[in-house]
């Protein structure tokens, strides 16, 4: 008899909610992370800033009411150490750390056919066995170092965003550098400007990036918005990819300019996500809506950047706005306003490599005392690619995804029988709690119906794995952001391997997924091989 039912990799916000359910099974459950604490992402990310950019009450979790009822969000989009306290009071209240082995890092993970189960091994050497195994590995968890000479020979402090230290890092009257302007390198950015003697700003590509606009919560406000979460909740499921935000259903090309601006306006200065989902609904399809909106936001740049020469340098040549993930931005722009702060384009001085005492370019050694590298992940399969997963007859999980992943509603994957994932590639992201949950109820139903119908085997189907892959590249045709180069396109240009766009994300509506889901489970799962 196997170790356990179910062995969960992960208790980031998939794991602690999927142990949850599957507790709930009575199934015996153990849950294998790698940090000394819970919360995942929110573990892990503890650079200065770091915070959400859905709204609070969107994002945290709503299976339980009293949960809900208890918890009180002070700000519009909460920060990461509130975010974490969230998480451990989750932890605590539904008593989960017991059957947590934090610590824990997952080396390898191999299918044996003989018993049905799953041998998992830690990094310590330790082998666990269980019937089931679940990934909560997270599709942003694998941080990446950039590939620049000497990056180890630097001997002040340096860190990446993902991997900062616990201890609080002091900036004042430090000489800082930021490599790295995606949503992560925009956080810190904005943070680091207020204290550090000077900060320097080494970018290779500039984002497009539209306020957050946040704002404290107050009791009153709190307990308004309690009474509002049934329809919060439901807007959630309703709209394209789980934010608050629903696009407008018209074309930008049928209205007037006044109109458009109109809208843009609005969109600019209300609250989060705004701009990126809740625009018009060909922004990031047609060409010319895309070009109009683009030069929306690059004239706000404009306006905000006081020098020219540097708002030239922020406004993104390569790319159309929304077509990469929009980082949510605090006053990131005045920033390069300050006189503590430079920005320097690295294309048109390339880092040459990393000193023990800075940073050198082709123009200039810089000498810091702390570099930050904001240098983002390797997306999406990076976490899967660290781990030794091996199907039916030692089948490499990372071979079987050379030319890119395939999946089963992004749940499951041919050769590797009683495997599900949570986020992984093919599934429907966007406001991501909100996918995680469907997410777990999915994979704790059908645990559920294999309990019940005593099914030990449960293994994806080649023609259910083919017909869901061409499902999701048909799906990504014609999406501008595809053509770009981004992690959400599984570009990471310091991983090897990792230099070819693919489809890995689902990109169609989540309740057009949902729907899909829901069959499959309302027809007893036929769709699988069930043993
Ligand atoms: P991202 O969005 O992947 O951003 C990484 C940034 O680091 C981006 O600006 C990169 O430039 C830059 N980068 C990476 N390698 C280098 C090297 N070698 N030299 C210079 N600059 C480099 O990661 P984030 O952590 O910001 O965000 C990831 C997601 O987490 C985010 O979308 C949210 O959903 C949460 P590039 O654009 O590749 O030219």
């Amino acid at each position: 008899m196997s170790d356990y039912d179910a062995i969960i990799i992960g208790a980031g916000i998939s794991g602690m909610y999927q142990l949850y359910r599957l507790r709930e099974l009575g199934l015996r459950v153990r849950v294998f992370e790698a940090g000394t604490g819970v919360g995942g992402t929110w573990y892990w990310n503890r650079y200065p800033g770091a915070r959400f950019d859905s709204e609070s009450y969107s994002y945290g979790f709503s299976f339980s009411q009293e949960l809900l009822d208890e918890w009180h969000w002070t700000e519009h989009f909460s920060g990461q150490p509130q975010t974490l306290r969230y998480l451990n009071y989750v932890a605590d209240k539904f008593d989960l750390r017991r059957d947590i082995q934090f610590k824990s890092r997952v080396s390898a993970a191999h299918y044996r056919e003989n018993s049905r189960s799953w041998l998992v091994t830690l990094e310590d050497g330790s082998c666990h066995t269980s019937r089931f195994l679940i990934t909560a590995i997270g599709p942003l968890s694998a941080p990446t170092m950039p590939k620049i000479d000497g990056v180890d020979s630097f001997k002040g402090q340096s860190c990446h965003t993902a991997r900062w230290p616990h201890e609080p890092v002091n900036f004042a009257g430090k000489r800082v550098a930021v490599i790295g302007t995606g949503a992560t390198g925009v956080q810190t950015i904005q943070e680091v400007a207020k204290t550090a003697g000077h900060l320097t700003v080494f970018q290779r590509t500039p984002n497009w990036c539209v306020p957050l606009h946040n704002a404290e919560i107050s009791r009153e406000e709190m307990a308004e918005i309690r009474g509002h979460y049934p329809e919060i909740f439901a807007r959630c499921r309703e709209t394209f990819a789980c934010f608050l935000h629903t696009p407008d259903p018209r074309s930008a090309m049928e209205v007037t300019s006044e109109e458009r601006e109109a809208l843009w306006e609005k969109l600019y200065n209300n609250r989060g996500f705004g701009l990126w989902q809740g625009n018009f609904r060909d922004i990031l399809i047609d060409r010319k809506a895309n070009a109009l909106v683009s030069d929306f936001v690059a004239r706000k740049i404009r306006q905000r950047v006081k020098n020219q020469a540097v708002a030239e340098k922020l406004i993104p040549k390569n790319h159309g706005f929304g077509t990469r993930r929009v980082p949510l931005e605090t006053k990131y722009y005045e920033v390069y306003n300050q006189p503590n702060v430079e920005l320097v384009d690295i294309n048109q001085t390339p880092i040459e490599r990393i000193t023990s005492r800075g940073i050198k370019t082709n123009a200039v050694e810089r000498e810091f005392d702390i570099i930050i590298y904001a240098t983002g992940f390797d997306a999406i399969t990076g976490a899967f690619d660290r781990i030794d997963f091996r199907g039916v007859d030692g089948l490499k999980l990372r071979d079987k995804w050379q030319g890119g992943p395939q999946t089963y509603l992004g749940l499951m994957v041919e050769g590797f029988p009683n495997m599900m994932m949570q986020m992984g590639p093919h599934t429907a992201l966007g406001n991501i709690p909100r996918s995680i949950e469907y997410s777990v109820e999915w994979v704790a139903g059908l645990l559920r119906h294999a309990r019940d119908q005593h099914v030990t085997r449960i293994e994806a189907t080649p023609e259910g794995v083919a017909s869901w892959t061409d499902h999701v590249k048909a799906l990504g045709v014609g999406l501008l952001s595809n053509e770009i180069d981004s992690w959400m396109t599984g570009i990471n240009r310091n991983v090897d391997g990792k230099q070819t766009r693919i489809i890995a994300r689902y990109s169609g509506s989540a309740p057009a997924y949902r729907a899909r889901c829901d069959r499959v489970a309302a027809d007893g799962y036929r769709e699988l091989r069930l043993a």
